[in-house]
């Protein structure tokens, strides 16, 4: 009995007062027990309480702001306008409201006031917790037209509660200091304060939260919250830079019997997804019902969404949970009147009866929202049904590397004009640039060791494919299984169907094109091929110069100059009836012509393809083939002057 106000026989203390001093003795014997913890944690859990105490004020509707300040002493004050703090004494417990919400633990329920007060947990404790590890606290109340005044020190009453004189207006303040000789930590951080209220001002639609630090030097931090979007606002905050999918954030408030709920969301264009749920305003990290009641109902109501208008191109088509959350980021809040946390950090709502009101909310708003926006539920279902592209080619990726590699054991394709010999170290395929070029090379060309796979037009290109388009492709399987190799992880450069893969493109912008995709495709799929040195391009002519019987080709312009000069002694090419052909495409050529100019290995010449460095092709082939278009605007107006034999 070290305190002589516990002393029961001091007459001034009743037993209710006896009580009171043993339950704030209780929290400053075991803090923790209370605010989890005496460290910064549990410091700026003390801020939190006071502000708790003022935005259930402003849920019942009869507050619009609340004022943080930190001091120069890292003392704190939290200012309201809500209807202030009863000050008339209670019938029972003889003590006036304010004096009972200052010392009686849980005091809350003594007052006849209903709000979505939090049961467990850290919060909700009740600010007589705050006053009991407070070296010092000040409370004033401004209500039915007075001013009222009390004061603390370590929780117990320092001066009777003291009526001020008159005064317009209503609402509570707070003034505190922490311990020192409970909390290890003293010194507020602004961005954590400041980072929590941000946050307390989404959850709460339009309440004014401001902070103001008065501890620097020069002058004061200040943040003023308000948010008239609430939640959607917070959502648009959370996605930051990410591309968004659709314009509007997807929101809606619904009422149900086990609880309030406030949901937004909105799909970007990345592949993450970012989730956050709150149950009366704590964030509730670890789930728990609300969440699986959002997640079953955004599955089954975007899947309803695609397939009652028709998204789906197949009629058993359906989009998985991860699907539809890919790229999402959503905030959710519910408001329950005794939440149940659980979990290893009690942050997982355990009360079952609130999966169903939320999803029963979420269906019924979600799908009233997604009618009503129709460009934007198509926008969501496309990128749903690119996330689920993805996840299928990723999981037939998987098969594929568990099949040990099913392209390469593959029926040959029908296009494939194969060569009849299969020793790989003499044989070499051209892949060539269309069916009628295709078709002379496979007349022109010697069948022993030469085969032929006559391609259309441009491929796709695998720069900005992921893999199931890129595997769905035919000219791209066509290739795959003809060259017998596999691709990327199942790559076995053992298993090549031939040594020489020469590409052979028409010599003109589109022909470079095409060359181009082909590269980036060996590059990205098969890279050790061209490192093995397997990959060629073919060197078709440019002109044919012809003087009666007499043929001439032409690889380069200096080449035609010099064939001209030589054919007219000098004298100018009409005089001497030379008739010159510029090929448009390997088309114009005769079987006969493509053997003796670009096939045949006696007289042709092909320019072996070599990678000086893997780390600057790769950046070359990103900028280039990408899909951003600055990089490679920028490359090429850097390359131009190099360009040769540009035929627009
Ligand atoms: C109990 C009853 C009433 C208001 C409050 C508590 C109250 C507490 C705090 C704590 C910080 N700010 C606060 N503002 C209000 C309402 C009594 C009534 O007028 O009916």
């Amino acid at each position: 009995m070290a305190d002589p106000r516990l002393d029961p026989n001091q007459n001034d203390y009743n037993a209710g007062q006896i009580q009171v001093l043993k339950g704030l003795e209780a929290v400053r014997k075991r803090p923790g027990m209370y605010i989890g913890s005496t460290s910064s944690r549990g410091l700026h859990h003390l801020v939190y309480e006071v502000v708790d105490n003022s935005i259930d004020e402003a849920m019942a509707g009869h507050c619009t702001g609340v004022d943080v300040t930190i001091h120069k002493d890292n003392s704190v004050t939290v200012i309201d306008d809500g209807r202030g703090i009863p000050v008339d004494v209670h019938p029972v417990e003889k003590l006036p409201g304010v004096e009972l919400a200052m010392t009686v633990l849980h005091a809350g329920g003594k007052f006849d006031k209903s709000s979505y007060k939090v049961s467990g947990g850290l919060h909700g404790v009740g600010v007589s917790v705050v006053n009991a590890l407070s070296v010092e606290l000040e409370v004033e109340v401004w209500r039915g037209g007075r001013h009222y005044h009390q004061s603390y020190e370590r929780g117990i009453k320092t001066k009777e509660l003291e009526d001020l004189g008159p005064a317009e207006g209503t609402g509570t303040r707070v003034h505190f200091q922490p311990d020192p000789e409970i909390f290890t930590e003293t010194v507020f951080n602004f961005e954590t304060l400041s980072s929590r209220l941000r946050e307390l001002a989404f959850l709460n639609r339009g309440l004014r939260i401001t902070i103001r630090d008065e501890r620097p030097e020069e002058e004061p931090l200040e943040e003023d919250f308000r948010f008239e979007g609430g939640l959607a606002e917070y959502v648009e905050y959370l996605r930051g830079a990410r591309q968004a999918v659709h314009e509007d954030v997807i929101y809606f408030e619904a009422e149900r019997p086990e609880a309030e709920i406030e949901l937004a969301m909105q799909y970007d264009t990345g592949f993450s997804e970012n989730t956050h749920t709150f149950v009366n305003n704590i964030s509730t990290h670890e789930g728990g019902a609300h969440l699986t009641g959002l997640k079953a109902a955004l599955t089954r109501t975007i899947n309803d969404y695609a397939r009652r208008n028709k998204l789906f191109k197949k009629a058993d088509e359906s989009l998985s949970g991860d699907d539809v959350r890919e790229g999402l980021t959503c905030v959710l809040s519910v408001r329950v009147m005794e939440p149940q946390f659980e979990g290893q950090t009690k942050t997982k709502l355990g009360n079952s009866e609130v999966r169903g009101a939320v999803e029963n909310a979420v269906n019924e708003h979600l799908a009233i929202w997604l009618d009503e926006n129709p460009k934007s539920a198509k926008q969501i279902i496309e990128k749903s049904l690119q996330a689920a592209r993805a996840r299928e080619a990723a999981r037939r990726a998987r098969d594929l590397a568990r099949k040990k590699n099913a392209l390469e054991g593959g029926v040959l394709p029908g296009k494939l004009a194969d060569c009849s010999l299969s020793d790989a170290s003499l044989t070499e395929i051209y892949i060539v640039e269309g069916d009628s070029a295709g078709g002379s090379a496979k007349q022109g060309r010697d069948r022993s060791f030469q085969a032929i796979l006559p391609i259309k037009g441009k491929i796709l290109n695998v720069e900005r494919a992921r893999i199931d388009k890129i595997l769905a492709n035919t000219e791209i399987r066509a290739m795959i299984t003809a060259l017998g190799t596999g691709i990327r992880e199942e790559f076995s450069l053992d298993k090549a169907r031939y040594h020489k893969v020469i590409i052979m493109t028409d010599a003109d912008v589109d022909g470079a094109h095409i060359r181009t995709l082909l590269l980036t495709f060996f590059f990205r799929q098969m890279r050790e091929l061209i490192e093995a040195g397997y990959i060629y391009i073919a060197q078709p002519p440019l002109y044919r110069i012809a003087k009666g019987k007499q043929e001439h080709y032409a690889f380069t312009e200096d080449e035609r100059t010099e064939v001209v000069k030589r054919l007219t002694n000098g004298k100018g090419e009409e005089a001497r009836g030379l008739n010159i052909q510029r090929y448009k495409g390997l088309g114009e050529m005769n079987p006969d012509q493509l053997w003796n100019t670009t096939m045949d290995p006696d007289g042709r010449t092909l320019l072996q393809v070599t990678m000086e460095s893997a780390a600057e092709a790769d950046s070359i082939f990103s900028r280039l083939m990408g899909d951003e278009v600055e990089p490679r605007r920028a490359f090429i107006e850097k390359n131009a002057r190099y360009v040769r034999n540009l035929d627009i």
